[in-house]
Protein backbone atom coordinates (compact mmCIF):
# COMPACT_ATOMS: atom_id res chain seq x y z
CA UNK A 1 0.00 0.00 0.00
CA UNK A 2 1.66 3.23 -1.21
CA UNK A 3 -0.36 6.65 -0.24
CA UNK A 4 0.41 10.19 -0.34
CA UNK A 5 -0.22 12.99 2.77
CA UNK A 6 -0.91 16.49 1.52
CA UNK A 7 -1.55 18.95 4.39
CA UNK A 8 -2.15 22.87 4.19
CA UNK A 9 -2.02 23.92 0.52
CA UNK A 10 -4.22 27.05 1.14
CA UNK A 11 -5.48 27.17 -2.39
CA UNK A 12 -6.63 30.70 -3.17
CA UNK A 13 -4.11 32.53 -0.86
CA UNK A 14 -2.90 36.02 -2.70
CA UNK A 15 -0.14 36.34 -0.40
CA UNK A 16 0.65 39.76 -0.63
CA UNK A 17 -2.07 40.46 -2.84
CA UNK A 18 -0.52 38.66 -5.53
CA UNK A 19 -2.17 37.04 -8.36
CA UNK A 20 1.47 35.44 -8.73
CA UNK A 21 1.16 34.27 -5.39
CA UNK A 22 -2.03 32.24 -5.65
CA UNK A 23 -0.68 30.87 -8.79
CA UNK A 24 2.49 29.35 -6.82
CA UNK A 25 -0.30 28.05 -4.19
CA UNK A 26 -1.95 26.06 -7.05
CA UNK A 27 1.27 24.55 -8.43
CA UNK A 28 2.55 23.51 -5.29
CA UNK A 29 -0.67 21.65 -4.79
CA UNK A 30 -0.58 20.29 -8.48
CA UNK A 31 2.86 19.29 -8.19
CA UNK A 32 1.52 16.54 -5.06
CA UNK A 33 -1.28 15.60 -7.26
CA UNK A 34 1.19 15.06 -10.07
CA UNK A 35 3.33 13.04 -7.75
CA UNK A 36 0.49 11.02 -6.43
CA UNK A 37 -0.51 10.00 -9.82
CA UNK A 38 2.74 8.83 -11.18
CA UNK A 39 3.68 6.89 -8.50
CA UNK A 40 0.40 5.51 -9.01
CA UNK A 41 -0.79 5.86 -5.07
CA UNK A 42 -3.34 4.00 -3.91
CA UNK A 43 -4.99 6.91 -2.46
CA UNK A 44 -4.16 10.54 -0.94
CA UNK A 45 -5.05 12.02 2.24
CA UNK A 46 -5.12 15.84 2.93
CA UNK A 47 -4.83 17.25 6.66
CA UNK A 48 -6.87 20.35 6.19
CA UNK A 49 -6.67 23.71 4.72
CA UNK A 50 -7.43 22.71 1.27
CA UNK A 51 -8.37 26.01 0.50
CA UNK A 52 -7.49 29.42 2.45
CA UNK A 53 -10.40 30.25 2.91
CA UNK A 54 -14.39 29.18 3.80
CA UNK A 55 -15.32 31.50 0.45
CA UNK A 56 -13.36 30.59 -1.97
CA UNK A 57 -13.86 32.69 -5.42
CA UNK A 58 -15.79 30.66 -8.26
CA UNK A 59 -11.95 30.53 -10.18
CA UNK A 60 -10.49 28.92 -6.58
CA UNK A 61 -13.31 26.18 -6.78
CA UNK A 62 -12.56 25.35 -10.12
CA UNK A 63 -9.01 24.85 -9.62
CA UNK A 64 -9.71 22.53 -6.24
CA UNK A 65 -12.08 20.96 -8.46
CA UNK A 66 -9.07 20.83 -11.35
CA UNK A 67 -7.48 18.91 -8.89
CA UNK A 68 -9.51 16.22 -7.37
CA UNK A 69 -10.97 15.62 -10.74
CA UNK A 70 -7.29 14.76 -11.97
CA UNK A 71 -7.17 11.88 -9.09
CA UNK A 72 -10.63 10.95 -9.79
CA UNK A 73 -9.44 9.91 -13.37
CA UNK A 74 -6.38 8.17 -12.02
CA UNK A 75 -8.40 6.21 -10.07
CA UNK A 76 -6.54 7.68 -6.87
CA UNK A 77 -9.45 8.39 -3.79
CA UNK A 78 -8.86 11.67 -2.07
CA UNK A 79 -9.71 11.96 1.63
CA UNK A 80 -10.29 14.86 3.45
CA UNK A 81 -10.67 17.17 6.71
CA UNK A 82 -11.76 20.75 7.12
CA UNK A 83 -9.03 23.21 8.62
CA UNK A 84 -9.83 25.86 10.76
CA UNK A 85 -9.32 27.90 7.06
CA UNK A 86 -11.66 26.21 5.08
CA UNK A 87 -14.31 24.82 7.43
CA UNK A 88 -17.20 26.97 6.61
CA UNK A 89 -19.86 29.26 9.23
CA UNK A 90 -20.38 26.86 12.15
CA UNK A 91 -23.86 27.28 12.10
CA UNK A 92 -25.34 28.52 8.49
CA UNK A 93 -23.05 26.95 6.41
CA UNK A 94 -21.35 24.05 4.92
CA UNK A 95 -17.70 23.69 4.52
CA UNK A 96 -16.73 24.52 0.93
CA UNK A 97 -15.28 20.84 0.63
CA UNK A 98 -18.45 19.54 0.34
CA UNK A 99 -18.65 21.51 -3.28
CA UNK A 100 -15.82 19.56 -4.65
CA UNK A 101 -17.58 16.09 -3.42
CA UNK A 102 -19.38 15.64 -6.69
CA UNK A 103 -15.89 15.31 -8.36
CA UNK A 104 -15.07 12.94 -5.85
CA UNK A 105 -13.83 13.94 -3.06
CA UNK A 106 -14.27 12.19 -0.04
CA UNK A 107 -15.16 14.71 3.00
CA UNK A 108 -14.13 12.78 6.82
CA UNK A 109 -15.57 16.09 8.79
CA UNK A 110 -16.29 13.48 11.63
CA UNK A 111 -16.46 9.58 11.79
CA UNK A 112 -14.88 6.68 9.85
CA UNK A 113 -14.76 5.39 6.26
CA UNK A 114 -14.03 1.99 4.67
CA UNK A 115 -11.66 2.08 1.69
CA UNK A 116 -10.24 -1.26 0.25
CA UNK A 117 -10.07 -2.52 4.20
CA UNK A 118 -8.28 0.40 5.11
CA UNK A 119 -10.03 2.28 7.83
CA UNK A 120 -9.60 6.17 7.53
CA UNK A 121 -10.92 8.33 10.51
CA UNK A 122 -11.07 12.15 10.49
CA UNK A 123 -12.16 14.99 12.62
CA UNK A 124 -12.39 18.69 11.17
CA UNK A 125 -10.78 21.12 13.48
CA UNK A 126 -12.10 21.93 16.55
CA UNK A 127 -11.33 25.41 17.80
CA UNK A 128 -10.31 26.12 21.35
CA UNK A 129 -14.30 26.79 22.68
CA UNK A 130 -15.16 23.42 21.10
CA UNK A 131 -12.68 21.36 22.82
CA UNK A 132 -13.84 22.68 26.27
CA UNK A 133 -17.35 21.33 25.28
CA UNK A 134 -15.75 17.84 23.99
CA UNK A 135 -14.38 14.31 25.10
CA UNK A 136 -11.01 14.48 22.59
CA UNK A 137 -9.85 11.14 23.69
CA UNK A 138 -13.62 9.81 23.89
CA UNK A 139 -14.27 10.70 20.33
CA UNK A 140 -11.08 8.82 19.57
CA UNK A 141 -12.26 5.66 21.11
CA UNK A 142 -15.35 5.85 19.30
CA UNK A 143 -13.86 5.99 16.27
CA UNK A 144 -11.57 3.26 16.93
CA UNK A 145 -14.58 1.11 17.85
CA UNK A 146 -16.12 1.76 14.40
CA UNK A 147 -13.27 0.26 12.44
CA UNK A 148 -12.16 -3.21 11.94
CA UNK A 149 -9.49 -5.31 11.53
CA UNK A 150 -7.00 -2.97 9.18
CA UNK A 151 -4.58 -0.25 8.45
CA UNK A 152 -6.48 2.37 10.63
CA UNK A 153 -5.07 5.48 9.21
CA UNK A 154 -6.84 9.49 11.69
CA UNK A 155 -6.64 12.87 10.03
CA UNK A 156 -6.85 15.52 12.28
CA UNK A 157 -6.13 19.39 11.99
CA UNK A 158 -5.23 20.43 15.35
CA UNK A 159 -2.33 21.88 17.69
CA UNK A 160 -1.14 19.09 19.42
CA UNK A 161 1.98 18.08 21.94
CA UNK A 162 4.98 17.09 22.08
CA UNK A 163 5.06 19.45 18.64
CA UNK A 164 3.63 22.12 20.24
CA UNK A 165 4.84 22.46 23.75
CA UNK A 166 2.10 24.76 24.90
CA UNK A 167 -0.97 23.21 23.08
CA UNK A 168 -4.04 21.86 25.44
CA UNK A 169 -4.19 18.34 23.73
CA UNK A 170 -1.03 15.79 23.63
CA UNK A 171 -1.12 13.29 21.34
CA UNK A 172 0.25 10.28 24.63
CA UNK A 173 -3.03 11.19 25.91
CA UNK A 174 -5.81 12.30 23.85
CA UNK A 175 -5.22 9.89 21.21
CA UNK A 176 -5.69 6.23 22.21
CA UNK A 177 -3.68 3.38 20.84
CA UNK A 178 -4.81 1.62 18.06
CA UNK A 179 -4.15 3.38 15.16
CA UNK A 180 -1.20 2.94 12.58
CA UNK A 181 -0.84 6.35 10.92
CA UNK A 182 -1.94 10.14 12.44
CA UNK A 183 -1.96 12.67 9.78
CA UNK A 184 -2.15 16.01 11.44
CA UNK A 185 -2.34 19.39 9.81
CA UNK A 186 -2.69 22.80 10.74
CA UNK A 187 1.48 23.13 11.87
CA UNK A 188 2.96 24.28 9.25
CA UNK A 189 6.30 23.50 9.66
CA UNK A 190 6.94 20.22 8.53
CA UNK A 191 7.66 17.59 11.38
CA UNK A 192 9.94 14.16 11.43
CA UNK A 193 7.44 11.40 11.94
CA UNK A 194 7.38 10.40 15.54
CA UNK A 195 5.96 7.51 16.64
CA UNK A 196 3.66 7.61 19.68
CA UNK A 197 1.57 4.73 21.44
CA UNK A 198 2.62 2.55 18.19
CA UNK A 199 1.25 4.83 15.70
CA UNK A 200 3.56 7.03 12.94
CA UNK A 201 2.83 10.56 13.22
CA UNK A 202 3.42 13.09 11.04
CA UNK A 203 2.89 16.71 10.47
CA UNK A 204 4.12 17.24 6.59
CA UNK A 205 3.25 21.44 6.95
CA UNK A 206 1.88 23.48 4.62
CA UNK A 207 2.55 22.85 0.80
CA UNK A 208 4.02 26.48 0.19
CA UNK A 209 4.96 29.44 2.83
CA UNK A 210 1.89 31.17 4.28
CA UNK A 211 4.35 33.32 6.68
CA UNK A 212 7.77 33.07 5.96
CA UNK A 213 10.04 32.06 8.60
CA UNK A 214 13.77 30.47 8.39
CA UNK A 215 12.70 27.50 10.67
CA UNK A 216 10.23 26.30 7.57
CA UNK A 217 13.17 26.82 4.86
CA UNK A 218 15.41 24.58 6.68
CA UNK A 219 12.84 21.89 6.99
CA UNK A 220 11.49 22.21 3.13
CA UNK A 221 8.28 22.83 2.11
CA UNK A 222 6.34 19.24 0.56
CA UNK A 223 4.50 16.32 1.76
CA UNK A 224 5.00 12.82 2.60
CA UNK A 225 5.26 9.63 0.69
CA UNK A 226 3.81 6.42 2.83
CA UNK A 227 4.73 2.95 1.95
CA UNK A 228 3.08 -0.06 4.12
CA UNK A 229 4.07 -3.62 3.34
CA UNK A 230 5.41 -6.42 5.20
CA UNK A 231 8.60 -5.19 6.19
CA UNK A 232 6.90 -2.32 7.75
CA UNK A 233 5.59 1.34 7.29
CA UNK A 234 8.32 4.20 5.68
CA UNK A 235 7.88 7.43 5.42
CA UNK A 236 9.38 9.69 2.65
CA UNK A 237 9.13 13.92 2.46
CA UNK A 238 8.86 14.80 -0.89
CA UNK A 239 10.16 18.68 -1.46
CA UNK A 240 7.72 20.77 -3.50
CA UNK A 241 10.43 21.54 -6.80
CA UNK A 242 9.88 24.11 -8.64
CA UNK A 243 8.56 26.27 -5.76
CA UNK A 244 8.93 30.43 -5.43
CA UNK A 245 12.50 31.21 -3.79
CA UNK A 246 12.28 33.25 -0.81
CA UNK A 247 15.42 34.78 0.33
CA UNK A 248 16.31 35.86 3.50
CA UNK A 249 18.21 38.89 4.86
CA UNK A 250 18.40 39.82 8.32
CA UNK A 251 20.45 43.03 9.78
CA UNK A 252 20.61 44.98 12.32
CA UNK A 253 21.81 49.07 11.65
CA UNK A 254 21.79 51.27 8.44
CA UNK A 255 25.14 50.03 7.67
CA UNK A 256 24.62 46.58 7.38
CA UNK A 257 21.91 47.19 5.49
CA UNK A 258 23.97 48.89 2.89
CA UNK A 259 26.19 45.60 3.24
CA UNK A 260 23.23 43.74 2.83
CA UNK A 261 22.25 45.17 -0.80
CA UNK A 262 25.40 43.96 -1.86
CA UNK A 263 24.36 40.55 -0.85
CA UNK A 264 20.98 40.17 -2.42
CA UNK A 265 22.95 41.47 -5.93
CA UNK A 266 25.04 38.67 -5.48
CA UNK A 267 22.54 36.32 -5.20
CA UNK A 268 20.17 37.53 -7.69
CA UNK A 269 23.24 36.79 -10.01
CA UNK A 270 21.38 32.83 -9.70
CA UNK A 271 19.18 32.06 -12.47
CA UNK A 272 15.53 31.53 -10.70
CA UNK A 273 12.89 30.00 -12.21
CA UNK A 274 11.11 32.22 -10.73
CA UNK A 275 11.16 35.90 -9.50
CA UNK A 276 11.87 35.34 -5.78
CA UNK A 277 10.03 36.90 -3.25
CA UNK A 278 12.64 38.89 -0.47
CA UNK A 279 12.21 39.16 2.98
CA UNK A 280 14.02 41.83 4.84
CA UNK A 281 14.12 41.71 8.86
CA UNK A 282 16.05 44.15 11.09
CA UNK A 283 16.27 47.08 12.41
CA UNK A 284 17.14 50.74 11.13
CA UNK A 285 17.97 53.87 12.43
CA UNK A 286 17.47 56.97 9.78
CA UNK A 287 16.40 55.20 6.76
CA UNK A 288 12.75 54.14 6.22
CA UNK A 289 10.63 51.64 3.77
CA UNK A 290 10.60 54.26 1.35
CA UNK A 291 13.82 54.89 1.12
CA UNK A 292 14.76 51.34 0.98
CA UNK A 293 12.69 50.87 -1.76
CA UNK A 294 14.67 53.61 -3.97
CA UNK A 295 18.03 52.24 -2.84
CA UNK A 296 16.42 48.15 -4.26
CA UNK A 297 15.32 50.47 -7.11
CA UNK A 298 18.14 52.04 -7.92
CA UNK A 299 20.33 49.38 -7.72
CA UNK A 300 18.34 47.00 -9.92
CA UNK A 301 17.20 44.63 -7.08
CA UNK A 302 13.55 45.53 -7.91
CA UNK A 303 12.46 44.31 -11.02
CA UNK A 304 14.62 41.00 -10.38
CA UNK A 305 12.60 40.11 -7.80
CA UNK A 306 8.53 39.36 -7.02
CA UNK A 307 7.98 41.35 -4.02
CA UNK A 308 9.95 42.19 -1.01
CA UNK A 309 8.37 42.23 2.70
CA UNK A 310 9.66 43.95 5.39
CA UNK A 311 9.87 43.51 8.47
CA UNK A 312 11.45 46.50 10.11
CA UNK A 313 11.80 47.80 13.40
CA UNK A 314 13.24 51.03 14.37
CA UNK A 315 16.72 51.50 16.01
CA UNK A 316 15.87 54.40 18.89
CA UNK A 317 19.35 55.66 20.52
CA UNK A 318 17.35 56.37 23.35
CA UNK A 319 16.29 52.81 24.00
CA UNK A 320 18.87 50.48 26.00
CA UNK A 321 18.88 47.14 24.20
CA UNK A 322 17.70 44.74 26.14
CA UNK A 323 14.44 46.60 26.00
CA UNK A 324 14.31 46.94 22.32
CA UNK A 325 14.67 43.48 21.84
CA UNK A 326 12.56 42.15 24.04
CA UNK A 327 9.71 44.27 23.02
CA UNK A 328 10.19 43.61 18.95
CA UNK A 329 7.61 43.32 16.43
CA UNK A 330 8.09 39.32 16.76
CA UNK A 331 7.20 39.22 20.54
CA UNK A 332 4.10 42.03 19.63
CA UNK A 333 3.06 39.88 16.75
CA UNK A 334 3.00 36.95 19.23
CA UNK A 335 1.30 38.71 21.66
CA UNK A 336 -1.90 39.62 19.36
CA UNK A 337 -1.79 35.95 18.00
CA UNK A 338 -2.21 34.92 21.40
CA UNK A 339 -4.96 37.58 22.34
CA UNK A 340 -7.14 37.04 18.84
CA UNK A 341 -6.71 33.23 19.23
CA UNK A 342 -7.92 33.17 15.35
CA UNK A 343 -5.92 32.65 12.92
CA UNK A 344 -8.10 34.38 10.10
CA UNK A 345 -8.49 37.36 12.32
CA UNK A 346 -4.69 37.67 13.04
CA UNK A 347 -3.69 37.12 9.26
CA UNK A 348 -5.92 40.45 8.86
CA UNK A 349 -4.55 42.44 11.14
CA UNK A 350 -0.83 41.29 10.45
CA UNK A 351 -1.30 42.22 6.77
CA UNK A 352 -2.78 45.50 7.89
CA UNK A 353 0.02 46.16 10.22
CA UNK A 354 2.94 45.55 7.06
CA UNK A 355 0.60 47.95 4.95
CA UNK A 356 1.10 50.87 7.80
CA UNK A 357 4.43 50.40 7.69
CA UNK A 358 4.65 51.46 4.14
CA UNK A 359 3.04 55.09 5.28
CA UNK A 360 5.77 58.07 5.88
CA UNK A 361 4.09 59.89 8.51
CA UNK A 362 0.63 59.83 11.09
CA UNK A 363 -1.38 61.64 8.04
CA UNK A 364 -1.38 59.69 5.50
CA UNK A 365 -1.91 56.29 7.76
CA UNK A 366 -5.10 57.86 9.12
CA UNK A 367 -6.38 58.74 5.60
CA UNK A 368 -5.81 55.29 4.51
CA UNK A 369 -7.66 54.11 7.52
CA UNK A 370 -10.20 55.84 7.09
MN1 LIG B 1 -3.04 26.01 7.63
Amino acid sequence: MRFIHISDTHLGYHQYGLQERAEDFFYAFKEAVDYAIDVKADFVIHTGDFFHSSRPSNNIILQGMELVKKLSEAKIPVFVISGNHDRGSQVRDVSPLSILESVGLRLVDTGVVEHDGIFIAGLKYISKAGLRQLNFREVMERYLEETGDGFKILMLHQEFQPFFPDSGLNVHIDIPEGFDYIGIGHYHIAQPPAVINGATVVYPGSTEFTAYNEKEEEKGKGFFDIKVDSDGLKTEFVHIKNRRPFLFFGFSGDEEFREVVLQIKESLQKDYRKDPVLILRGNVRELNPREIHSILETEGIKERILHVQFNLSREEASLPEGVFSELGEGKIREEIKKLLDDEILYEHVSELIERLKTFENTDEMKKFLK
